[in-house]
């Protein structure tokens, strides 16, 4: 009998989505218990060594670290996400790991304090989303027609710019077709697009502002005006 299954999850954590798009996509039921990373609990402390979500609770073990969940499933849920052949998987997986390297640059570019260290972090992006664009094929998805884990890292690290794009034009995706072509079918997939509530955008947006960031600073410099105040 498989494990019962709970996800400990934190609204906005890219991190935690890959794991939720994986379960979905495999068809598993789980629960999910929100926490505030700004306020964590000590029973997630005890159970987090390094304190941060995801942490996958199957049955009495916790889990820790996304990689680490994502292989968990794969050993033990049908569907598998990954491919068969192990040179296919190997690489894979280091697509995985290089996902994760631009959510760092992501965490960089909306939290850098000035416009040097903001225009570095677009330059890593940049560079980092054209070298992806030569290794994808011919879609709609990262290995092909078959949704794969890659896939599940991805869909949270292309989210992050809907609400980019609403702030202005960086100059990280746009011209990059076939990046663009993947992005789409990302979006629509249910597993990518259930994997945060109705209220993410919103909240995202309240985050970016509150960071106190040059990215915080052009948001708010591009905020309308309020309606005239009638005197
Ligand atoms: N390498 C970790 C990264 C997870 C991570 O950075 N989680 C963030 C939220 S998205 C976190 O919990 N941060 C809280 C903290 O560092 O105190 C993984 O893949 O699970």
């Amino acid at each position: 009998m498989t494990a019962k299954l709970t996800l400990i999850s934190h609204t906005l954590c890219p991190y935690v989505q890959r794991a939720a798009i994986a379960l979905a996509e495999k068809g598993v039921a789980f629960d999910r218990l929100y926490i505030d990373l700004a306020n964590k609990p000590d029973w997630f402390l005890r159970i987090s060594p390094l304190g941060k979500t995801p942490v996958l609770i199957a049955g009495d073990t916790a889990i820790f670290e996304s990689t680490a969940i994502l292989e968990y499933l794969e050993d033990t849920q049908p569907n598998p996400l990954h491919p068969a052949d192990p040179l296919e998987r190997a690489r894979h997986r280091g697509w995985i790991e290089f996902g994760s390297s631009i959510l760092n640059d992501i965490a960089g570019f909306y939290s850098a304090g000035d416009e040097t260290a903001f225009a570095l972090k677009v330059e890593a992006l940049t560079g980092k989303f054209s070298r992806l664009e030569t290794h994808l094929g011919p879609g709609p998805f990262f290995g092909g027609a078959q949704f794969t884990l890659v896939d599940a890292v991805f869909g949270p690290v292309f989210r992050y710019f809907d609400t980019f794009d609403q702030v202005g034009e960086f100059g990280i995706l746009p011209g990059r077709f076939r990046l663009l072509d993947w992005r789409k079918a990302l979006a629509r997939r249910p597993s990518v697009l259930n994997a945060v509530g109705p209220e993410y955008p919103e909240e995202l947006h309240r985050f970016l502002m509150r960071r106190h960031s040059y990215l915080s600073m052009i948001m708010q410099a591009s905020q309308k005006p309020g309606p005239p105040i009638a005197v």
